[in-house]
């Protein structure tokens, strides 16, 4: 889609002011974004506006129908339990002219707007130990919010997202596949990935026999994906909701350890800067069970040391599934990309393993900080 695309797509949404400019806005690596300006008799007016990418997500109205669901809860636990003074807790829809939350245009290509969030930021790496804090808390206000919503309210608009065990296979299967003859050039982390095999059904098989609960999660709760305030320390609010659906906490805390415990991002080819930050992994369980102690189960709690090394495992096993497949999934500048980030997320998955005790020892402290303050799950 181009700049041009973007804003003539605009204006079939009641956007405050009229549409004048459309920039291409970088981030997901799913959807299309744009920033649209609009102009108002007050100064310009921002949205951000997105080409739905509909091979990942088919039924687009069942999506939307999560995405609205989703804003309604975080808006009643705003009601309930308001959030520290000039936060943001959540994203806004703008209505389409017709009154719906997305439309198609005249090329049958899916369009949805949401308010621009002014005066935050992205990052795509946790640089400061107050980042990791903050975005712990986010993820686990998050939680905390949804927690009060009934798992059968919302549809699973990817199925089997995070079920490690089916990652796997799937794995297997391009790898027997060797579509693009490129199993040889990856034998060295397929090695690897089979050394670990024993991670992918730690979380499913939990929830398969009904020891960890179904509950609605972010299911993507990485880094790029919470809004940090401009100006001040602090986290405004968390982004991309078009994974919450049911699944386990576990599944965000996992991505959360793979994304905010080391300064590299997914992309960077040294595999050598991987490691476990003790300031940013201190900072994140705090951040994380300050908030989640509120609802998790004993067996959650006993799960969350392995969980980053299962998500990491998992996403390693997505990106090497997709270099096997020859790049059908995730978008690449070059051949190569996805065997390399796949080595990361490999090395972030040993990193992570060797600090199960002490994450341990993190969470029992995050737990007794805040026995007897009375903190109950969030309900509406
Ligand atoms: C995708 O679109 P984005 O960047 O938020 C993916 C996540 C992966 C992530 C890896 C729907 O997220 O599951 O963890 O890339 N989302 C989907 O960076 O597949
Ligand atoms: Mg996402």
């Amino acid at each position: 889609m181009t700049e041009a695309d973007a804003l003539a797509a605009a204006e079939a949404f009641l956007t405050e002011g009229s549409p004048i400019r459309a920039r291409r806005h970088g981030g997901g690596r799913i959807h299309e974004s744009f920033v649209v300006d609009c102009a108002t008799a007050g100064g310009v007016r921002r949205c951000l506006l997105q080409r739905v990418n509909d091979r990942v997500f088919p039924d687009v109205a069942r999506l939307m129908r999560n995405v609205e669901v989703v804003l309604a809860q975080l808006a009643a636990a705003e009601r309930n339990d308001p959030p520290p003074a000039a936060t943001t807790t959540r994203l806004k829809l703008i209505a389409t002219r017709e009154g719906g939350t997305w439309r198609r245009d005249r090329l049958g290509q899916a369009w949805r707007a949401y308010e621009f969030v002014e005066a935050t930021r992205v990052i795509d790496r946790v640089e400061q130990t107050w980042q990791a804090l903050e975005a712990g808390r986010a993820f686990g206000r998050f939680q905390r919010a949804m927690s009060g919503l009934a798992p059968e309210r919302l549809v699973m608009t990817i199925r089997d997202f995070h079920h490690t065990p089916k990652r796997l296979e799937a794995l297997r299967l391009a790898c027997a596949d060797d579509v693009a003859g490129r199993a040889d050039g990856a034998a060295d982390a397929l090695d690897r990935v089979e050394r670990h095999a024993w991670l992918a059904p730690v979380i499913q098989s939990g929830l398969d026999d009904g020891g960890l609960p179904s509950r609605v999660v972010h299911n993507d709760a990485k880094i790029t994906n919470v809004l940090f305030d401009a100006a001040l320390p602090k986290a405004a609010c968390v982004t991309d909701l078009d994974t919450v659906m049911p699944g386990s906490p576990l599944h965000d805390v996992g991505d959360m350890l793979r994304t905010m415990t080391s300064r590299h991002t997914e992309d960077d080819p040294d595999t050598s800067q991987v490691h476990v930050a003790p300031d940013l992994l201190e900072a994140l369980l705090h951040g994380y069970v300050g908030e989640a102690r509120a609802f998790l189960t004993a067996a959650e709690i006993e799960a969350l040391p392995l969980s980053g090394a299962v998500i990491a495992f998992e996403q390693a096993v997505r990106f090497l599934t997709d270099h096997l497949a020859a790049d059908v999934y995730y978008p690449v500048d070059a051949p190569g990309r996805n065997l390399l980030r796949a080595r990361i997320q490999i090395a972030q998955t040993e990193a992570l393993l060797a600090q199960r005790l002490r994450m341990k020892t993190l969470i029992d402290r995050g737990l007794a900080d805040g026995q007897g303050d009375g903190a109950g799950p969030v309900s509406t």
